[in-house]
């Protein structure tokens, strides 16, 4: 019996010794271990020995299946880091290559052109201010001097939240909201970039679309201060060549009022399809703040007057780029987005 057991116990280290996968390895353990394997059986077949054989042989058995088992256990160790080392041998990094570039997102053209913007008029001592989209009656209209029954205050051309609330149409409430903080203390100076909203969509208006308004209030603000300042963001922002021209027009919370040209970017004033002929690209629209708005954003009138003006920031950026259509800006479509840096 002992003689048996010396057999098996080699057959196993053999068999063991030359499995090449875990799976080889599992069939060994069950011929030999498992509930109808070879040791097994045999341990079993104990009951049939001498009495006084029974306990050295069953001792040894036991002891053999221990060793047995503590063989498999390690077995199972060496062919699982194996196969684990092929695994890494597929996927081993050449750590030569170059790293994949990551591609990193770059400014919308629209933000440029606020950023040059707002850049210009920071140069001028202007500072920038910002206010909520969503406006009151009173601040988008009311407090800019619009009458009741101005047609712009139509449901038809606004956006309404309420019969209170709106979507600004233009950044001008945000000039009263600072003029109401800082008055009486003057002077104000200050730009107001952002969206604004109008019941308008075709190809060359788009419901949301961007502004830039500006402000001075002081002591002796004249229309001169306006042509000066609208002349020299003109030359800083399409040339030192430029000129400006001003036509006479009205808004509610300016008087008098102007429709401003710069000389066109593409002819230089010799006239062309983008001026129409004329030679002049309108760009702009100022005045001298209205004595109505100074006085109900706090100021006195008599003793201050202020000028404003506000573009649109697509129009510009169009002009600039020579962009044809303005929904390109809103279709974020990257091959046309990719082109601005
Ligand atoms: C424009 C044209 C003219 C303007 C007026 C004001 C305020 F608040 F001071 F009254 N802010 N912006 C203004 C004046 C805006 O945009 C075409």
């Amino acid at each position: 019996m002992l003689q048996k057991l010396k057999e098996l116990e080699n057959e196993a280290r053999l068999k063991v010794k030359n499995a090449e996968s875990l799976e080889a390895l599992k069939e060994i353990k069950i011929h030999i271990l498992g509930k109808k394997g070879e040791l097994t059986t045999l341990l079993r077949s104990l009951a049939a020995l001498d009495p006084e054989e029974r306990p050295k042989v069953g001792s040894a058995a036991n002891a053999l299946r221990l060793e047995l088992e503590k063989l498999f256990i390690s077995k199972e160790q060496v062919l699982l880091d194996q196969s684990r080392g092929d695994k890494w041998s597929i996927e081993q990094i050449d750590i030569t290559l170059p790293g994949r570039q990551a591609s990193l997102g770059q400014k919308h053209p629209l933000t440029l052109i606020t950023d040059e913007i707002k850049e210009i008029f920071i140069g001028l001592g202007f500072q920038v201010a910002h206010g909520p989209e969503i406006e009151s009656d009173y601040y988008n209209y009311e407090a800019l001097n619009f009458p009741a029954d101005h047609p712009a205050r139509d449901m038809q051309d606004s956006f309404y939240i309420t019969p209170q609330y709106l979507l600004r149409t233009h950044t001008s409430p945000v000039q009263i909201r600072v003029m109401e903080k800082l008055a009486p203390a003057l002077p104000v100076r200050i730009i107001a970039p952002g969206k604004v909203f109008r019941r308008d969509d075709d190809a060359t208006h788009s419901p949301m679309f961007h502004q830039v308004e500006g402000l001075a209030v002081d002591r002796d603000i004249t229309f001169a201060d306006l042509k000066g300042t609208l002349l020299l963001f003109a030359r800083e922002m399409f040339g030192p060549e430029q000129k400006i021209r001003l036509r006479p027009s009205f808004f509610p919370f300016t008087e008098p009022s102007a429709e401003v040209d710069i000389s066109c970017i593409i002819c230089e004033g010799e006239g062309c399809r983008v001026c129409s002929d004329t030679g002049w690209l309108e760009i702009l629209g100022a005045g001298m703040v209205h004595p109505r708005v100074l006085e109900i954003a706090g100021y006195d009138p008599k003793q201050v007057t202020g000028f404003a003006f506000g573009m649109g920031v697509e129009r510009i950026a169009m002009l600039k780029y020579g962009i044809a259509d303005l929904r390109l800006f809103f279709t974020n479509d990257l091959r046309f987005l990719k082109q601005f840096v």
